[in-house]
C-alpha cells in the first residue's frame, strides 16, 4: 500500500498515519506518526562516538556506550504510542496545535531494556523520586529550547523501556536513533527520542515542556496548575469505512481500534442508529498489554441513506468511553464517542 503521511509542518516535521494503515495490529515504521518540536538529527550518530550518561540524585554515575546497552538483557514489548493532541481537530470547540485526525497514533513492537535495570546499576537513593530524559534534537525558533521531560520513579521502575529497535529494525532516525524513552502506555511525550542524558531528580524537572504543555488546563488558569498528561485515555476510533464514504447496501464490514494506556479493553461496541442500540465488536490480532486491540463489527444494511457509525469502548475495570471530549486549551486527549463517530452514505443498488 502507498498511501501517504498526512504532513501537518514540515519544519519541524509533523505528520499523520493515513487512516487505511491504521487498519493492522503493527503500524510500519515508514507510515508511523511523526511528532517533533525541533529539528530531526539530520545525520545518524555514530554509534561508537554514543555514550547515555546517567547523573544526578544516583550512587554512581553512569556513562554507558552503545555496545554496553546491547549487552544488557534485552526486552521486547508491544506498545500503543499516541500523542496527546491526536483528535485535536475533532473537537467542537477548536484548539491550537496540530490539527491531528486520527492517525497521531501507532503500534509497534520495541526491542530494547528496562529503564530500571540502569537505574539499579546507577544505585538509587532517597532523594531519587524523578527520572528526567534529555533528547539531543536541536530545539526550532528563537528559544531553541532541549526537549526534556521527566516522570515519576514509579513509572520509571515499573514499566519504562529505552528502545533501540522497533518493528524488527533499528529504530529509525526519526523516532529516535539510536535510543528512545518509552514510559509504556503514557502519551507520546514521556517518550523522549534522541536520548542521551538520563538526570535522576528529587522534583519533577523544571522547564518548557513539562510546565508550559503537556499539561490539562482551562482558559484564564496557569498552566502549571494543570496536570501533566501520562496514562492514554480510553478511546475508540473507526477506520473502515472511512468518513464520507460511499457504500452499497449489504454487508458492510467496520473496523477500528481500540486502546487504553496503562488499562485492558474489555468490550468495543458499534452504533449505527445514533446511539439507540449498541452491537458488541469481534476482537481480531493479539491482546498485548500497552497495545491497542483491532475489531470489527459485520453491518447488514438493507435501506439507503446516510448513517452515523459510533464506538465506545470499555476497559477491565469497567469505565465507559465518554460520550463527549472534556475540552482544555490544548486539546489534549479527546476521546469522544461523537468526537470519533463518521458518517457515511448508503446509495441504492445500481443507483
Ligand atoms: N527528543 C524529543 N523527543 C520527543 C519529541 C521531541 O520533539 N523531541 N516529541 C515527543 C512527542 S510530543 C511525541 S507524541 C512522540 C512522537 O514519537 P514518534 O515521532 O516516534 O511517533 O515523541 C516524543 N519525544
Ligand atoms: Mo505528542
Amino acid at each position: 500500500m502507498t498511501s501517504k503521511m498526512r504532513v501537518m509542518t514540515e519544519r519541524p516535521r509533523n505528520a499523520e498515519t493515513p487512516v487505511e494503515r491504521l487498519r493492522s495490529w503493527i503500524t510500519a515504521n515508514d507510515v508511523f506518526f511523526d511528532r517533533n518540536q525541533g529539528q530531526i538529527p539530520e545525520t545518524l550518530v555514530s554509534l561508537e562516538e554514543y555514550r547515555l550518561n546517567v547523573e544526578g540524585e544516583v550512587k554512581k554515575t553512569l556513562g554507558l556506550s552503545f555496545d554496553q546497552i546491547l549487552q544488557m538483557p534485552k526486552e521486547i514489548v508491544s506498545n500503543t504510542l499516541e500523542c496527546s493532541g491526536n483528535g485535536r481537530s475533532l473537537l467542537e470547540t477548536k484548539a491550537p496545535g496540530n490539527p491531528w485526525t486520527i492517525g497521531g497514533v501507532g503500534n509497534a513492537v520495541y526491542g530494547g531494556i528496562w529503564l530500571r535495570d540502569l537505574l539499579d546499576l546507577a544505585g538509587l537513593t532517597e532523594k531519587s523520586r524523578h527520572v528526567a530524559f534529555e533528547g539531543m534534537d536541536k530545539g526550532l525558533g528563537r528559544s531553541g529550547i532541549t526537549f526534556i521531560r521527566s516522570i515519576p520513579i514509579e513509572k520509571a521502575m515499573s514499566s519504562t523501556l529505552l528502545a533501540y529497535e522497533m518493528n524488527g529494525e533499528p529504530l529509525p532516525i526519526k523516532h529516535g536513533f539510536p535510543l528512545r524513552c518509552l514510559a509504556l502506555g503514557w502519551t507520546g511525550a514521556n517518550c523522549v527520542k534522541w536520548l542521551h542524558r538520563i538526570n535522576v531528580l528529587e522534583k519533577p524537572y523544571e522547564g518548557f515542556f513539562m510546565d508550559k504543555v503537556y499539561r490539562v488546563f482551562q482558559k484564564g488558569q496557569d498552566p502549571k496548575e494543570g496536570e501533566v498528561v501520562t496514562g492514554l485515555s480510553l478511546k475508540s476510533m473507526i477506520t473502515q469505512p472511512l468518513s464520507e464514504e460511499e457504500l452499497t447496501p449489504g454487508k458492510i464490514t467496520i473496523l477500528g481500534a481500540a486502546y487504553a494506556g496503562e488499562e485492558r479493553i474489555e468490550r468495543v461496541e458499534v452504533s449505527t442508529d445514533g446511539g439507540g442500540s449498541w452491537n458488541t465488536a469481534d476482537f481480531l490480532g493479539p491482546d498485548e498489554s500497552y497495545s491497542w486491540r483491532q475489531w470489527q463489527y459485520i453491518w447488514e444494511v438493507s435501506e439507503p441513506g446516510e448513517y452515523r457509525i459510533m464506538a465506545r469502548a470499555t476497559d477491565r475495570e469497567g469505565r465507559q468511553q465518554p460520550m463527549n471530549a472534556s475540552w482544555n486549551v490544548q486539546g489534549y486527549g479527546n476521546n469522544g464517542v461523537h468526537e470519533h463517530a463518521i458518517r457515511i452514505r448508503v446509495n441504492p443498488m445500481g443507483g
